[in-house]
């Protein structure tokens, strides 16, 4: 690793609160750190990691939220750490300190990887926030080398947002909360999903008060980055929603394996629109005037052949 810590301490020693927001592949990171950015006007840094070579997610942040940080083409925990050095540099380097700073992992980052960082110069950890999709917390299909990895994501968090419980019965979601019980037993969870978020729920994520030292074990092999394969799709734009459909179902064909997500922004004769996959679930969201932004390869992320 590259980074080195500073020599002096910033903003005559005062430490800016940090929460990490982890989670797999589309589990609703940056839609619920969408909401809480919506909740506050507090000045907050954000730090937005994707994998793909281009940033989406940076993108729909800072369409609401000026002070968002890129970081692109890798992942934080392990192959973009000189990238996530120059990010925390770069606040450092401001006069004035933000009143926190939220960085979104990448869906394949090991919380436990960048925990040290919350404590570099100048920072301190807030805490781990964890978000979990019910569907992906059940799913039987998973492979088994990819399933650990997200239990070892969760055994990080001091709080867990579960999300889609709006797309799931009474059942699953109480399978879902069982699951969680055995493998972070200590976490609160908080109901995320859309439309059945309590009041100030997600607010807690600013207010963790300290991270409770990590039980995720060592799990030797492949890293979740290295069980994932990203491709940027070109796309002769622009297409009808036919058109869109058409495309997303011939991406196996194209990109070969499980494909975990990909999302992008299309232009199509009513304009453009967000393009969002995560497993089997599709969404085409059109862009409001003042959200329009050019139109992007779409980024697509598979499960490594073979996995
Ligand atoms: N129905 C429903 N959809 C959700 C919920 N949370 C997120 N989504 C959708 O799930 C998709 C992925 O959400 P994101 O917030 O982009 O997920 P992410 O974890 O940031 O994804 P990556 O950064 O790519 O790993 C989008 O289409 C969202 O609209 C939820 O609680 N309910
Ligand atoms: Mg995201
Ligand atoms: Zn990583």
């Amino acid at each position: 690793m590259a980074y080195q810590e500073p020599e002096f301490l910033p903003w005559d020693g005062r430490r800016v609160p940090i929460t990490f927001v982890g989670g797999y592949l589309g589990a609703g990171k940056t839609t619920a750190i969408n909401e809480i950015l919506h909740e506050t006007d507090r000045p907050i840094a954000v730090i937005v990691n994707d994998v793909g070579a281009i940033n989406v997610d940076a993108a729909l942040v800072k369409r609401r939220h000026g002070d968002t940080l890129e970081l692109t083409d890798g992942c934080v925990c392990c192959s973009a750490v000189d990238g996530f050095g120059a990010a925390f540099d770069q606040i450092r380097a401001r006069p004035e300190p933000p009143d926190h700073v939220i960085v979104e992992l990448s869906g394949v980052a090991e919380p436990a990887n960048v925990v040290p960082w919350g404590s570099s110069a100048g920072f301190l950890l807030d805490g781990v926030v964890v978000v979990a999709a019910v569907d992906q917390l059940l799913d039987a299909t998973m492979p088994e080398w990819i399933r650990i990895h997200l239990e070892r994501q969760l055994a990080e968090a001091d709080l867990v947002v579960l999300t889609k419980t709006d797309l799931a019965d009474a059942a699953a979601i109480e399978a879902a909360r069982a699951r969680l019980g055995d493998i972070a037993p200590t976490a609160p969870i908080v109901d995320g999903g859309r439309g059945r978020r309590e009041a100030g729920a997600l607010g807690r994520f600013l207010a963790l008060g300290g991270h409770r030292s990590g039980d995720a074990a060592r799990v030797p092999g492949p890293t979740l980055f290295d069980l994932h394969e990203v491709n940027s799709v070109p796309v002769d734009g622009p297409l009808d929603r036919a058109g869109i459909e058409a495309l997303l179902d011939s991406l196996p064909r194209h990109i070969g394996g499980h494909i975990a997500r990909a999302k992008g922004v299309i232009q199509t004769p009513d304009g453009p629109v967000l393009v969002q996959v995560v497993g089997q679930r599709r969404e085409v969201t059109p862009l409001l005037p003042r959200e329009f932004q050019d139109p992007t390869d779409l980024v697509v992320i598979s499960v490594s052949a073979g996995v």
